[in-house]
């Protein structure tokens, strides 16, 4: 029989303060040097202020290129970068507030383009480099993005062709463009940076002022934009410590992309709040190649997500067999229920346990978590982190919200609002916003209970958004790209469960009256959201049928397509909004 609790030795150094009653957040405002009403800004805190201090010449990232080669960059030398690319994007005309936005994969420039941003009061918004044409016209278009960093051949596929209709994009960068003017109305990444200055950029931000804006899908239209501010990078700092028990001489390896929130809040300004040196792997996904990093690179705290955790489990303990993660100290998760197998089986492997964690792009930071000091219960999310409360209330259209008292009863996830990363806006929809909140609770949109001990149980979604393979995408999105086809006179798309990614996206297609299905045309459909959308986005299945189902006032019933997905009863659908 397996233990219902696997007990964490309690260590001094993931008790900031002594115990969560110590804790404040002005105290972690004193831990990370802020006066009082003074500057707050984000790089500054996780690069300058070690780049004037004993872990100067320590590397803040080691990069690992294709053949794994590393190459690493001290804070010092991170520090010149990100002043040099922010004098170059203030030679361009950019100003505290304006939008910049970062499509490439994960290497040097990527981060020293984010961290420069921030230093002169530049709102950073990333892109996931799997997105097409259609999700990044969308974003760039809500933000008026300003600046694009990107490589060459992300521009010239995907953004090239819709420049025309995003007329606030001033300033192209290509970072893989040495010469620079290799592609026309285009600035190359070394020339810009050779003719900056090395200066220092900072501009004297305040706690309050814009800093990151994360797009988010929910149930209803395009993706909304999440603004988190500066001060939001107290969050970051304090979770790491508590949550992640990372330290300044870890070696810490975030493995998602900064293209969500996870690899922005985690894979750069947590870690380097802290002082750690970040582990940044330029490769996709290979089983063999993680097993690698974590052995040969010596990764001390690993944060990860449950679908790369069930790759690692399906391929098999031949795979692990002969090697030792003698540095690995601490392993956490987040993005998608870890279940309790996950756990035992990285025992078994890590002899670690996972600690899973819950939090949103809303959130900013983590706010739920098996903590460091912690016992652990695999299969639940874990407790509010010190600094934030959390609460199960029942919350039903039309009614007041109430708090639930009793444990083990379902009911949704909220939040006493306040912390330092919660978002201040949906840009440009002050309505939606305030629909997030009842009184001072954010509502989170996700389904929990807690139990008698205070550990919150993940139960589901309040909504039709789909996770797949920890992504978080809107059923909206994909379904106005389905039907911008011609032969195509309505979609409703769904997560179909699947063992690997967590959920899949698969779409059901109406056809027009005069069209016939056939194999060809959904393979042609496939290839169209492809196209449209990137592989990231993009249905991996669609079925064809007569009609979709609709409520009384004519949303299509996701829900009702799901419950046939699964071979559920309907149930009685007139009781469906
Ligand atoms: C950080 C991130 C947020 C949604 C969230 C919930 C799901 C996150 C989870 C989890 C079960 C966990 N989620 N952590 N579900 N257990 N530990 O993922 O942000 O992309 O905004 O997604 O992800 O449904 O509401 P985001």
């Amino acid at each position: 029989m397996r233990p219902r609790v696997i007990r964490q030795a309690l260590r001094a150094e993931s008790d900031p303060g002594g115990g969560a009653e110590a804790f404040s957040w002005a105290q972690v405002g004193r831990d990370l040097g802020i006066r009082p009403g003074g500057p707050v800004n984000m790089a500054y805190l996780a690069v300058d202020r070690h780049a004037d201090s004993e872990l100067a010449d320590k590397p803040a990232f080691r990069f690992l290129a294709e053949n794994r080669s590393p190459h690493d960059l001290s804070y010092r030398e991170l520090a010149r970068l990100t002043d040099r690319f922010g004098n170059a994007l203030k030679s361009l005309g950019v100003q505290p507030g304006d939008s910049i936005f970062v499509l490439c994969g994960r290497r040097c420039e990527l981060y020293v383009a984010v961290l420069g941003a921030l230093k002169i009061g530049a709102i950073v918004s990333p892109l996931f480099p799997a997105f097409g044409p259609e999700p990044i016209r969308n974003r760039m278009a809500q933000a008026a993005g300003k600046v694009l960093v990107t490589t060459a051949s992300a521009y010239l596929r995907k953004v090239e062709p819709i420049r025309g209709e995003l007329p606030s994009l001033r300033h192209v960068v290509l970072v893989d463009d040495a010469g620079g003017g290799v592609v026309p109305e285009t600035h190359g990444w070394e020339h810009l940076l050779h003719a900056a200055s090395d200066v220092p950029a900072l501009v004297a931000t305040t706690a309050g002022d814009p800093a990151l804006l994360h797009f988010t899908s929910g149930t209803t239209g395009m993706p909304k934009g999440a603004l988190h501010v500066h001060a939001a990078i107290l969050t970051h700092y304090a979770t790491a410590r508590i949550a992640l028990d990372l330290r300044p001489d870890d070696l810490f390896w975030c493995t998602a992309d900064p293209g969500w929130v996870t690899g922005m809040s985690y894979g750069i300004l947590a870690p380097l709040a802290v002082g750690a040196t970040c582990i940044v792997d330029e490769a996709e996904f290979d089983a063999a190649r993680w097993v690698a990093i974590l052995e040969s690179e010596g990764v001390n705290v690993w944060y990860t997500a449950p679908t790369a955790i069930r790759m690692l489990m399906k391929a098999g303990p031949t795979l692990f067999a002969g090697h030792a993660f003698a540095a690995l100290r601490f392993i956490a998760s987040v993005g998608e229920p870890l279940n309790p197998e996950a756990v035992w089986w990285s025992m078994e492997t890590f002899r670690l346990p996972i600690h899973d964690t819950w939090w949103q792009t809303e959130t900013g930071g983590i706010m739920v978590a098996n903590a460091a000091a912690d016992d652990i219960r695999p299969g639940a999310m874990g407790r509010p982190v010190p600094g934030i409360a959390a609460h199960v209330v029942r919350h039903r259209a039309g009614e007041p919200v109430t708090v639930i008292e009793t444990p083990e009863t379902v009911g949704e996830l909220a939040l006493e609002s306040g912390w330092p990363s919660m978002f201040g806006a949906y840009l440009g929809q002050p309505e939606r916003y305030r629909e997030c909140f009842a009184g001072n609770l954010y509502l989170s949109g996700d389904l929990v209970r807690r139990d008698a001990d205070g550990y919150f149980w993940f139960v589901g979604r309040s909504d039709d958004v789909i996770k797949t393979a920890g992504h978080l995408i809107g059923p909206f999105e994909v379904e106005s790209a389905l039907m911008e086809h011609p032969a195509v006179a309505e979609a409703g798309v769904i997560g179909k469960p699947d063992a690997l990614a967590g959920e899949v996206i698969k779409a059901f297609v109406a056809l027009k009256h005069d069209v016939v299905p056939s194999d060809a045309l959904r393979s042609e459909l496939l290839a169209h959201a492809r196209r449209r959308l990137g592989a990231a986005v993009a249905p991996k299945e669609i079925a064809f049928v007569e009609c979709l189902p609709h409520t009384r006032s004519g949303k299509i019933l996701r829900r009702l397509l799901k419950a046939r997905e699964l071979g559920l009863s309907e149930g009685d659908s007139s009781t469906l909004e």
